[in-house]
Protein backbone atom coordinates (compact mmCIF):
# COMPACT_ATOMS: atom_id res chain seq x y z
CA UNK A 1 0.00 0.00 0.00
CA UNK A 2 2.75 2.24 1.60
CA UNK A 3 4.79 1.36 -2.16
CA UNK A 4 2.05 2.03 -4.55
CA UNK A 5 1.80 5.98 -3.10
CA UNK A 6 5.12 6.15 -3.10
CA UNK A 7 5.26 5.58 -6.62
CA UNK A 8 2.37 7.49 -7.57
CA UNK A 9 4.03 10.50 -6.19
CA UNK A 10 7.35 9.90 -8.19
CA UNK A 11 4.99 9.61 -11.42
CA UNK A 12 3.36 13.20 -10.65
CA UNK A 13 6.79 14.33 -10.10
CA UNK A 14 7.34 13.32 -13.16
CA UNK A 15 4.61 15.00 -14.83
CA UNK A 16 5.56 18.16 -13.04
CA UNK A 17 9.27 18.14 -14.76
CA UNK A 18 7.99 17.46 -17.99
CA UNK A 19 5.90 20.57 -17.78
CA UNK A 20 8.23 22.80 -16.30
CA UNK A 21 10.39 21.01 -19.06
CA UNK A 22 7.70 22.38 -21.65
CA UNK A 23 7.24 25.75 -20.40
CA UNK A 24 11.62 26.11 -20.60
CA UNK A 25 11.41 25.04 -24.34
CA UNK A 26 8.62 27.26 -25.87
CA UNK A 27 9.36 26.68 -29.21
CA UNK A 28 9.98 23.30 -28.81
CA UNK A 29 6.18 22.42 -27.68
CA UNK A 30 4.68 24.31 -30.04
CA UNK A 31 2.35 21.00 -30.23
CA UNK A 32 1.19 21.04 -26.62
CA UNK A 33 -2.52 20.61 -26.22
CA UNK A 34 -3.10 23.78 -24.58
CA UNK A 35 -1.28 25.66 -27.50
CA UNK A 36 -3.22 23.96 -30.40
CA UNK A 37 -7.33 23.94 -28.97
CA UNK A 38 -9.35 25.11 -31.61
CA UNK A 39 -6.92 26.42 -33.83
CA UNK A 40 -4.10 24.18 -34.17
CA UNK A 41 -1.53 27.17 -35.86
CA UNK A 42 0.06 29.43 -34.18
CA UNK A 43 3.48 28.17 -33.26
CA UNK A 44 4.86 30.32 -30.62
CA UNK A 45 2.09 31.13 -28.50
CA UNK A 46 3.14 31.82 -24.94
CA UNK A 47 -0.06 31.80 -23.01
CA UNK A 48 -2.13 29.05 -22.15
CA UNK A 49 -5.84 27.98 -21.64
CA UNK A 50 -5.62 28.75 -17.69
CA UNK A 51 -8.34 31.50 -16.67
CA UNK A 52 -7.54 34.58 -13.73
CA UNK A 53 -9.81 34.37 -11.61
CA UNK A 54 -8.40 37.58 -10.21
CA UNK A 55 -8.37 39.60 -13.54
CA UNK A 56 -9.89 42.86 -13.04
CA UNK A 57 -10.81 43.37 -16.93
CA UNK A 58 -11.57 40.69 -19.50
CA UNK A 59 -10.75 41.20 -23.45
CA UNK A 60 -12.35 39.53 -25.76
CA UNK A 61 -10.14 39.00 -29.54
CA UNK A 62 -12.86 38.16 -32.11
CA UNK A 63 -13.26 38.16 -35.49
CA UNK A 64 -13.99 41.52 -37.64
CA UNK A 65 -14.84 42.00 -41.10
CA UNK A 66 -12.92 44.96 -41.50
CA UNK A 67 -9.44 44.41 -39.93
CA UNK A 68 -9.45 40.02 -39.58
CA UNK A 69 -9.68 40.50 -36.03
CA UNK A 70 -10.71 42.99 -32.76
CA UNK A 71 -10.17 43.41 -29.24
CA UNK A 72 -13.33 43.73 -27.34
CA UNK A 73 -13.72 46.37 -25.85
CA UNK A 74 -10.73 47.92 -27.60
CA UNK A 75 -10.31 50.08 -24.81
CA UNK A 76 -10.09 49.09 -21.00
CA UNK A 77 -9.36 50.88 -17.45
CA UNK A 78 -7.72 49.07 -14.73
CA UNK A 79 -6.24 50.18 -11.03
CA UNK A 80 -1.92 49.86 -10.79
CA UNK A 81 -1.72 46.01 -9.14
CA UNK A 82 -3.88 44.78 -11.40
CA UNK A 83 -4.37 42.14 -14.27
CA UNK A 84 -6.40 42.15 -17.65
CA UNK A 85 -7.18 38.58 -19.46
CA UNK A 86 -7.34 38.58 -23.12
CA UNK A 87 -9.68 35.88 -24.46
CA UNK A 88 -9.06 34.15 -27.64
CA UNK A 89 -12.53 33.32 -28.96
CA UNK A 90 -11.64 34.25 -32.92
CA UNK A 91 -12.05 30.55 -34.75
CA UNK A 92 -10.32 31.36 -37.87
CA UNK A 93 -7.52 33.37 -37.28
CA UNK A 94 -4.37 33.34 -34.70
CA UNK A 95 -3.98 36.85 -32.95
CA UNK A 96 -1.00 38.41 -30.98
CA UNK A 97 -1.63 40.30 -27.85
CA UNK A 98 1.94 42.78 -27.90
CA UNK A 99 2.93 45.82 -26.46
CA UNK A 100 4.16 48.41 -28.43
CA UNK A 101 6.52 49.36 -25.67
CA UNK A 102 7.49 45.63 -25.77
CA UNK A 103 7.15 44.89 -21.84
CA UNK A 104 4.74 41.60 -22.74
CA UNK A 105 4.04 40.12 -25.67
CA UNK A 106 1.14 36.57 -25.79
CA UNK A 107 2.94 35.44 -29.12
CA UNK A 108 0.55 33.98 -31.96
CA UNK A 109 -2.30 32.35 -29.82
CA UNK A 110 -5.31 30.68 -31.59
CA UNK A 111 -9.37 30.39 -29.86
CA UNK A 112 -8.72 28.85 -26.60
CA UNK A 113 -5.98 30.45 -25.27
CA UNK A 114 -6.16 33.03 -22.20
CA UNK A 115 -3.35 35.33 -21.46
CA UNK A 116 -3.16 37.86 -18.22
CA UNK A 117 -1.15 40.43 -17.54
CA UNK A 118 -0.86 42.37 -14.58
CA UNK A 119 -0.12 46.13 -14.49
CA UNK A 120 2.02 47.26 -11.62
CA UNK A 121 2.60 51.29 -12.87
CA UNK A 122 0.13 53.95 -13.68
CA UNK A 123 -0.17 54.76 -17.88
CA UNK A 124 -1.40 54.06 -20.97
CA UNK A 125 -0.29 51.07 -22.22
CA UNK A 126 -1.19 50.58 -26.18
CA UNK A 127 -0.67 47.32 -27.99
CA UNK A 128 -1.83 45.46 -30.91
CA UNK A 129 -1.63 41.88 -33.04
CA UNK A 130 1.90 41.81 -34.95
CA UNK A 131 -0.16 39.99 -37.94
CA UNK A 132 -3.24 42.47 -38.24
CA UNK A 133 -2.04 45.89 -38.32
CA UNK A 134 -5.77 46.89 -37.95
CA UNK A 135 -6.02 45.23 -34.40
CA UNK A 136 -5.24 48.12 -31.92
CA UNK A 137 -5.91 48.41 -28.16
CA UNK A 138 -5.39 50.13 -24.58
CA UNK A 139 -4.91 49.08 -21.50
CA UNK A 140 -5.23 52.43 -19.16
CA UNK A 141 -3.69 52.07 -15.93
CA UNK A 142 -4.14 54.61 -12.81
CU1 LIG B 1 -4.60 39.38 -35.37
Amino acid sequence: MEELQRKEAKVSVWKMAAALGCALLLAACGGSPDNTTGGGGGGGCNASSAASATAAQMVKIVADPNTIGAFDPKSVSIKAGQAVEWDWQDASSSHTVTADNGSFDSGLCSQGTKFVQTFSTAGTFAYKCTIHSGMQGTVTVT
